[in-house]
C-alpha cells in the first residue's frame, strides 16, 4: 500500500470545464458514458491520468474520435499525447448490484444510491476524482419505469421522459461546480414527503425527504428538522440556501451516518426514520443534529471546499461546531456540551493515545477513509469552538463571513480558514494557535492553587505538558500550545467570588494571583470545557461536593461528580502501593462517611437544585465502566469492575426512597409529546429508574418490567428494557420477545433489540451474539446490523467482550476477516477495540496482539484494515 503526504501536494494539470453524465441501470450491469471538458494548466504536460477503480473500460474517444492512445491499470486510465484542451468520451461498465463496499455506486435494498465521499467517485467513472477539481455536472439516468420511478441527482430537474421497453429517463443539472465526492445519484421506488419553505429574501425551497414506501410516516420529524436548519443558519450566520430544492433519501445500507451531497443529501436510515414508537428522544435528538450537520455543509464543505483530503477538518470542525450550535439552540448549552465532552474525552483522547493518533491535520495516510476520525472531527470542533471562546460570537460571526466572502467557489486549506479568522478578529491564529491542527496527542493542564491566610491572597499555577504520541514519537515533536482556560471563583457555601474570566495560556506555565480573600476559595476550573485537555488539579472532596451542588457551569459540576465517584471506587478497590496488573480482592463496602456525602448530594440535585430536568439527568447517570477505567488506568478491569458494581449497587439502595418518590409523581406530558419539557420529564425520570435498578432486586425487576408494560413509546420502553437487562430474569426475557414482536420489521427499531442482547453483561452474552448473527433478520451487509450486535459487544461491552479467556478477541478478529472481503472500510473501523490494547493488562495485550497478528497475516487485505492493524502492531 503506498502512503500519501500532504507535503506532496500539487495542483492538478487539468481543469475540467464541465461534464455529462450518462447511467444506464439495469438488475444486472450499468452503462456509464461520460463526457469530460479537460483543459491543460501547464502544457508541458503530455498525458492526463484518471483515477478509476474495479471499471471495465468499453471505449475511449477523444473530441468524438475513437483512440487506442490509452493504458489502463487497476488503479486508473491514463491518455497519452492529449492536446491542450480537448473533449474526452468514456463508457465504463459497473456492477452496483455486486458492490457491497457501498462507496461508489450501489444498490441497498433495490435502490440505486451513491456514495462518493472520499474516493468513490473512481467507481463510477474514470475522472480527476480528487477535491481541488470541481466542475458543473449535467447527469442523465435511465432505468426501468416499474423498478424505479424515481430519478434523483444534485441541483435541478431539467427534463424527463419515456424511453422506450418500459423504461424513462431524468436529466439533472447542478449549477454548483463541485468536486466529485459531492455527486450523487438515486434511482428507486421511494415516497416522499415535502413542504416549501422560504428564505428571509424570499426565495421559495421545496424541502423533500424520500424513503422506502413503508416508511413514508416515519419521515416527518427530518422534515421539521430540516426546516429548521435552514431557517437556523440564516438567522444565525446569514447563510441562505442557494438552489430550488433539498433533498434527502433514507438509504438502508450505508457506512456513514449521512453524506451533504450538493441538494441531495444521501442519510444513513437511522438518521432520518422516526417515530415515537420506534425512537427514543436520544434518536430525534441525533436526527436533527446530523440533517442540521449535513444543511450547514451546503456552506461550509460545498461552496468552501477542501483544497485535499488532510484538510477534511476544515469542513468537518468547523461544521461539527455549527451544528453543535444549532443543537444547543434546540436544547439546552450544558445538555449539548456534556454530550460533546463524553466524545472528547470518553472517546478521542483514547484515540490519541493509541497506534492511530494524528494530528486534526494529518501529514500522511494509507486509506483516507480512515481519517474520518474522531480526531479530525470532534477535535477539530473544539479548535474551532476555541477560536470562538477567545474572539466571542460577533467577530466570529464576522470571521465566518469573511471566510465565505474571500473563499466561495474554492477548494482551500486549513491556514485559508484560520487567515481568514485572524484578519476578522486580530487574534493570531495561524501561529502558535495553529499548532493545534499539526502537533498530535492531548496536553495536559496542571493546576496548583495556594491560599495564603496571612496576605489573604490566593495562587493558581497552571502549566501545560504534552506527551509523545504513536505518530509523533519525540518530545522534541510537541510544542506548546495556545490553550484558553475558563475560571470562576466560589466560596466553600458556593456563593460566587467572581464573574467567569479565561486565562489564554501560552507559556509553559503562568499564574495568577487573586488578593481579598478571606477565606480559602474553590476553583471552578476549565469551565464549559474551554479547551481539549486532561485537567490535573487536586481538589478536596470537599470543594467537589461544593462544586457539584452550587456550581453554575453544568460541565464542571459533571467533572466533580466523576471525581467524587472515581475516589469512592478507587477507595473500593484498595489503597495499593504498587499498582498491579492482575486481578485482586475488592472489599464489598464503601466507607460511611463516603457514601453520606455522596448520597447528601444526590438528594441535593433530586430535591433542591433547579437544574434543568434533562441536565440533572446528565448528572444523574453513572460513568460507564470504561469511563471508570479510564480515569483508573492503573487498576485491572476487573477489579474496577467488580468496585463499580458495588458503588452503583449501594448507591441505589441507599438512594431508593427519593429516587421512588421521585418516580411516584405523575409525568405532565404525554409519551408521544416531543417538546422539549416533555423530552426533558422523560430523561430525568428514566435516570432515576436506571439508577435504583442497580440495586437488582426483585423490586427493582418488577418496577422495571411494570415500566415496559406500560411504556407507550420507545424512550420509555428501551429505558425500561435497559434497566431489565441487567438481570437474568424471567422479565427481561419476557419483555425481550415482546420486543421482537412489536418491531421484527422496524429495522431502525430492531436494531435496538440486537443492541440490547449485546449489550448484557452475562458470560454467555458472547454466545448469544453468536447465534444471533444467524438470526434471519442479522445481515453482515448491513453496517448497522453489524454495528448493533457486534459493534455494541466489541465497544460497550466491556466486561464481557474484554473477557479474559480472549474468546471475544477471536470473535471480533473472526468477524473483521470476514467483513473485509464485504466492505473493508466497516472491517477497519470495527477494528478499533483491538488496536486499544495498551490500555490492558500483559495478559489481555498477550490475547489481543495475537488476533492482530492473524489480521495483519490476511490474504488478501484491504488498505483500510492493514492502515489501521499494522499501525497498531508497530
Ligand atoms: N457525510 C459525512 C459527514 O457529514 C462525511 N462528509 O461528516
Ligand atoms: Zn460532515
Amino acid at each position: 500500500p503506498q502512503t500519501q503526504y500532504l507535503a506532496d501536494y500539487k495542483r492538478a494539470d487539468f481543469t475540467i470545464e464541465q461534464v455529462t453524465l450518462d447511467f444506464s441501470l439495469f438488475d444486472n450491469q450499468t452503462i456509464v458514458t461520460s463526457k469530460i471538458v479537460f483543459k491543460k494548466t501547464n502544457n508541458r504536460v503530455k498525458n492526463l491520468h484518471l483515477t478509476g477503480e474495479d471499471l471495465t473500460l468499453l471505449s475511449v474517444s477523444i473530441d468524438q474520435k475513437e483512440t487506442s492512445h490509452y493504458e489502463v491499470s487497476d488503479t486508473g486510465l491514463t491518455i497519452k499525447q492529449v492536446p491542450n484542451e480537448f473533449t474526452l468520451s468514456t463508457q465504463v461498465l459497473i456492477h452496483p448490484e455486486k458492490n457491497t463496499l457501498l462507496s461508489g455506486l450501489y444498490r441497498s435494498n433495490a435502490i440505486f444510491c451513491t456514495q462518493c465521499e472520499a474516493e468513490g467517485f473512481r467507481r463510477i467513472t474514470y475522472f480527476l476524482d480528487r477535491p481541488d477539481v470541481m466542475t458543473t455536472y449535467q447527469v442523465r439516468i435511465e432505468a426501468d419505469k416499474t423498478q424505479y420511478p424515481v430519478l434523483l441527482s444534485n441541483g435541478n430537474l431539467v427534463e424527463q421522459g419515456d424511453a422506450g421497453q418500459n423504461r424513462h429517463f431524468a436529466m439533472w443539472h447542478d449549477p454548483f461546480p463541485k468536486p466529485s465526492y459531492l455527486f450523487a445519484l438515486v434511482a428507486g421506488d421511494l415516497a416522499c414527503i415535502n413542504k416549501t419553505t422560504t428564505t428571509q429574501s424570499g426565495r421559495d425551497v421545496l424541502l423533500e425527504i424520500y424513503t422506502e414506501k413503508a416508511f413514508i410516516n416515519q419521515a416527518d420529524y427530518a422534515l421539521g428538522a430540516l426546516e429548521r436548519s435552514l431557517k437556523w443558519d440564516e438567522e444565525t450566520f446569514n447563510l441562505a440556501y442557494d438552489l430550488d430544492r433539498y433533498m434527502i433519501v433514507a438509504i438502508s445500507d450505508f457506512n456513514a451516518g449521512a453524506m451533504e451531497n450538493k441538494g441531495l443529501n444521501l442519510f444513513n436510515a437511522k438518521y432520518v426514520l422516526a417515530s415515537p414508537e420506534t425512537a427514543t428522544d436520544k434518536d430525534f435528538f441525533n436526527i436533527e443534529n446530523i440533517i442540521g450537520h449535513e444543511y450547514f455543509h451546503n456552506w461550509s464543505g460545498n461552496r468552501v471546499t477542501c483544497r485535499d483530503w488532510f484538510q477534511l477538518s476544515l469542513k468537518e470542525g468547523l461544521t461539527v461546531f455549527r451544528d453543535a450550535l444549532f443543537s444547543a439552540d434546540m436544547t439546552t448549552k450544558g445538555y449539548k456540551r456534556l454530550e460533546e465532552v463524553r466524545t472528547v474525552r470518553d472517546h478521542q483522547f483514547i484515540e490519541d493515545q493509541g497506534p492511530m493518533s494524528h494530528p486534526v491535520r494529518p501529514s500522511s495516510y494509507i486509506e483516507i477513509n480512515n481519517f474520518y476520525t474522531l480526531t479530525v472531527y470532534e477535535k477539530g470542533g473544539e479548535i474551532i469552538r476555541m477560536m470562538y471562546q477567545m474572539m466571542g460570537a460577533e467577530t466570529f460571526k464576522r470571521g465566518l463571513a469573511l471566510y465565505f466572502e474571500r473563499h466561495d467557489g474554492q477548494a482551500v486549506t486549513v491556514e485559508d480558514f484560520a487567515t481568514a479568522m485572524s484578519d476578522a478578529s486580530g487574534i493570531d491564529l495561524t501561529g502558535q494557535f495553529f499548532r493545534w491542527y499539526t502537533q498530535s496527542g492531548t496536553p495536559t493542564v496542571r493546576v496548583n492553587s495556594l491560599y495564603d491566610a496571612q496576605s489573604k491572597t490566593y495562587k493558581l499555577t497552571f502549566s501545560q505538558h504534552h506527551l509523545p504520541t504513536a505518530d509523533q514519537a519525540n518530545q522534541a515533536d510537541k510544542q506548546d500550545l495556545v490553550i484558553p482556560i475558563a475560571y470562576r471563583l466560589f466560596d466553600e457555601a458556593g456563593q460566587s467570588l467572581c464573574d467567569e474570566r479565561t486565562i489564554v495560556l501560552t507559556e509553559s506555565e503562568k499564574t495568577i494571583e487573586f488578593g481579598s480573600l478571606s477565606k480559602r476559595p474553590v476553583a471552578s476550573i476549565l469551565r464549559n470545557f474551554s479547551a481539549p485537555v486532561r485537567l490535573h488539579f487536586e481538589q478536596s472532596i470537599d470543594d467537589l461536593h461544593t462544586l457539584v451542588r452550587f456550581d453554575d457551569d453544568l460541565f464542571v459540576r459533571y467533572d466533580a461528580l466523576h471525581h467524587i465517584l472515581k475516589s469512592a471506587v478507587s477507595q473500593l478497590i484498595g489503597q495499593q502501593t504498587t499498582p498491579q496488573k492482575t486481578p485482586q480482592k475488592t472489599p464489598q463496602s464503601i466507607p460511611q462517611s463516603t457514601l453520606t456525602q455522596l448520597v447528601g448530594t444526590y438528594e441535593y440535585l433530586l430535591t433542591k437544585d433547579n437544574t434543568p430536568a434533562i441536565e440533572k439527568a446528565e448528572l444523574l447517570a453513572l460513568p460507564s465502566l470504561s469511563v471508570f477505567f479510564s480515569l483508573l488506568p492503573e487498576h485491572p478491569l476487573d477489579a474496577v469492575d467488580q468496585a463499580v458494581k458495588t458503588l452503583s449497587a449501594a448507591l441505589a439502595q441507599q438512594m431508593s426512597e427519593p429516587l421512588q418518590a421521585r418516580l411516584s409523581t405523575p409525568c405532565e406530558h404525554e409519551e408521544h409529546d416531543l417538546s422539549f419539557a416533555a423530552v426533558s420529564e422523560r430523561s430525568y425520570r428514566n435516570a432515576c429508574l436506571q439508577l435504583l435498578s442497580y440495586a437488582g432486586d426483585t423490586d427493582s425487576i418488577a418496577r422495571a418490567k411494570n415500566a415496559y408494560d406500560q411504556a407507550q413509546g420507545m424512550t420509555n420502553r428501551l429505558a425500561a428494557l435497559e434497566a431489565l437487562n441487567q438481570t437474568q430474569s424471567p422479565e427481561r426475557e419476557a419483555a425481550l420477545s415482546d420486543f421482537y414482536q412489536r418491531f421484527e420489521s422496524d429495522p431502525q427499531a430492531l436494531d435496538k433489540w440486537f443492541a440490547v442482547h449485546a449489550s448484557a453483561d452475562f458470560p454467555n452474552t458472547i454466545d448469544t451474539v453468536k447465534s444471533l448473527a444467524t438470526h434471519p433478520k442479522f445481515q453482515l451487509t448491513n453496517p448497522n446490523k453489524v454495528r448493533a450486535l457486534y459493534g455494541t459487544f466489541c465497544m460497550r461491552n466491556l466486561a464481557q467482550f474484554h473477557h479474559p479467556s480472549g474468546q471475544g478477541y477471536r470473535l471480533l478478529s473472526d468477524l473483521i476477516a470476514t467483513l473485509d472481503t464485504i466492505n473493508p472500510s466497516l472491517a477497519a473501523r470495527m477494528a478499533s477495540p483491538l488496536t486499544q490494547w495498551q490500555r490492558f493488562d500483559d495478559a489481555r495485550q498477550d490475547l489481543m496482539k495475537t488476533a492482530l497478528t492473524t489480521l495483519v497475516n490476511l490474504q488478501p487485505i484491504s488498505d483500510d484494515l492493514y492502515e489501521i492493524i499494522s499501525k497498531s502492531l508497530a
